[in-house]
């Protein structure tokens, strides 16, 4: 615990006293991070049935929890940025007047962790005291909210110091909404989804949520501060908050090449960032390192290159599908002192989840807590959006310059989506613009980590459509202006791992597989691999494919690499978006369209 006659920040001190007495808690306790008081809370969890400690000798310093049912993801119709003006939400956010707003908060918050403990938690986005990172803390109800915090961020004492007396930070308020009036209350998933506010005020540079105690709702330092918030620091100071995964690849040279990747939510990012080459490959010398697998920030540097962290220190990892197959780092990386949320539970303590083993074990525990059987479900014994949250740490192949303070250079950008038709394996944009302009027009099969229909395609340009914390069209210009004065600008490279054939089948067996795909684009920026143009890009031709231990007819091939013009040609923005986009972009469209007829 940290004493907080000790905190010497003003700021930090009065607003802590000011939502003391708004919230109205039992007690104000300052986190310090430490081992000794996650194990505390997890104890005090599990006293109160909120959490089960998992079996020590499978998974060491591991803990599991369900959440209600209604609080399985991030729920973007109660996501706000709360501008001044309306239009700087543009046309895709959820916007509110940030005075109205703040009064309607007020109310909720009146009280709100009432029996409750009110969490402190000092941390930093990117290591601590990195000229790249920023300060933030959260104040939660939810001792959920602070043990995966402290896997997630870096909770540590050194944060204030490094604040002192006049340093800034971004105020993360959080509560889940439901304080504890009668022994009812005090439930094991405490939430109130009809008053859930995830809200983000981009003036003050201020997050502020209530009635959720998922991830993305919850852990304030993700998708609130490093990428709602920090899109607008990056707009007015000249940097990029991106979604992206960020991994290094180590060629037979030994040389080592740096490559982003944007993805929506659930398309595999995770198993990219922590690609293992097939073996043919490895014994030539390809080596493959994650540095980051869900946000990037990204900053120019004095000698006109870009430069990327990950303010992360943990993964908020899509448990189904992981499995010794398809992500072995992952499945290490969530062996020891990792949390488990809405996963199965097996008869001897560990979990399990769809994917995870060909098949189930004979009978689980589900994530609503009954009894599931294979022979007799309907319903998968884990949810789709269930969590692991990992430190990275743990990860097996964690890049060496992962904790950099500069960052690591950037080469190339991969971006892509859910496209089972019409989109090919692999695409190099001509140059930055173009590259700005795929990424503009990408979209994505819904999956279940946000609300909504499932399978439906939806737009999601630069996988920001959720996270982007100001109009989605001046963001657009944003990247395109970013490329203007760099010396070096990396290439984008649009990626489809999802394509089916006309019986539904995937055409790429994917994962491994794609560290071909990979191998190409790092060959293509160090000016190794050769490409043909074609109207939407250059593509690779069969031989410039690393194909040594993997059979894949050339014929297989072509049609992977295909496109059907009228896909291509689509234009998913919202009309009003498209309106708004700057010039530079449309001319991309329009020169698109010439290059295609
Ligand atoms: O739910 S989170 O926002 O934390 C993860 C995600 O959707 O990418
Ligand atoms: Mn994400």
């Amino acid at each position: 615990m940290i004493d907080p006659k000790t905190v010497k920040n003003k700021a930090l001190a009065a607003w802590v006293e000011k939502i003391a007495a708004l919230a109205k808690p039992e007690k104000v306790y300052w986190c310090d991070g430490s081992q000794e008081e996650a194990d505390a809370l997890f104890n005090q969890m599990i006293e109160k049935g909120s959490c089960i400690r998992l079996n020590q000798e499978k998974r060491p310093g591991c803990y599991y929890f369900r959440s209600d049912p209604r609080d399985v993801a991030r729920v973007e119709s109660r996501t706000f940025i709360c501008s001044k003006n309306k239009a700087d939400a543009g046309p895709t956010n959820n916007w509110m007047d940030p005075v109205e707003m703040k009064e309607k908060l007020n109310k909720l918050f009146d009280g709100c962790m009432k029996g409750r403990t009110m969490y402190v938690i000092p941390f930093s986005m990117g290591p601590i005291g990195g000229p790249i990172s920023q300060i933030g803390v959260e104040i939660t109800d939810s001792p959920y909210v602070v043990v995966n915090m402290r896997i997630m961020a870096r909770v540590s004492p050194k944060v204030l110091d490094i604040l002192g007396a006049e340093g800034r930070f971004i105020p993360c308020l959080h509560s889940v909404g439901k304080p504890i009036n009668s022994p009812e209350d005090d439930v094991a998933w405490p939430c109130d989804p009809d008053n859930t506010y995830i809200t983000h005020f981009p003036e003050t540079r201020e997050i502020i949520s209530i009635g959720s105690g998922y991830g993305g709702n919850a852990l304030l330092g993700k998708k609130c501060l490093s990428l709602r918030i920090a899109s607008v620091m990056g707009r007015d100071e000249g940097w990029m908050a991106e979604h992206m995964l960020i991994l290094g690849v180590t060629d037979p040279s030994g040389k080592k090449t740096y490559v982003t990747g944007a993805f929506p939510s659930a398309c595999g990012k995770t198993n990219f960032a922590m690609l293992i080459a097939p073996k043919a490959m490895q014994e030539k010398g390809w080596h493959i390192t994650c540095v980051g697998d869900d946000i990037a920030w990204i900053k120019p540097a004095a000698d006109g290159k870009l430069y990327a962290i990950n303010p992360e220190n943990g993964f908020f990892g899509v448990a189904p599908g992981t499995s010794e197959k398809t992500n072995p780092n992952a499945m290490a990386s969530c062996s020891k002192n990792s949390i488990f949320t809405n996963v199965a539970l097996t008869d001897d303590g560990d979990v399990w989840w769809e994917g995870m083993t060909e098949e189930a074990p004979k009978h689980l525990i589900d994530w609503h807590g009954k009894d599931w059987s294979p022979d007799t479900a309907t319903t998968p014994a884990a949810h789709p959006n269930s969590r692991f949250t990992a430190p990275i740490a743990n990860c097996p192949c964690l890049d060496e310059n992962a904790e950099k303070l500069d960052g690591v250079p950037i080469s190339a950008i991969v971006i892509g989506g859910r496209r089972p038709k019409g989109i090919p394996l692999v695409f190099e944009s001509f140059n930055w613009t173009h590259g700005v302009y795929l990424g503009a027009m990408m979209g994505s099969e819904r999956t279940a980590a946000a609300e909504g229909k499932q399978g439906e395609l939806r737009s999601d340009p630069m996988a920001m459509l959720p996270f982007a914390g100001y109009n989605m069209a001046e963001y657009l210009g944003h990247l395109v202006k970013m490329g203007k004065n760099l010396e070096q600008t990396p290439r984008f490279y649009h990626v489809n791992w999802f394509r089916k054939d006309a019986d539904g089948h995937f055409m790429w067996p994917g994962f491994g597989a794609n560290a071909r795909v990979l191998a190409w684009i790092v060959r293509r920026q160090n000016g190794e691999a050769k490409a043909k143009e074609t109207a939407i890009g250059s593509v690779p031709n069969y031989e410039d494919l690393d194909w040594d231990g993997m059979e894949f007819s050339k014929e297989t091939f072509k049609e992977l690499m295909s496109f059907d013009p009228e896909t291509v040609a689509a234009q998913p923005l919202k009309e009003e978006l498209y309106e708004m986009l700057p010039r530079s972009l449309k001319v991309q469209r329009e020169a698109l369209l010439e290059r295609l007829s």
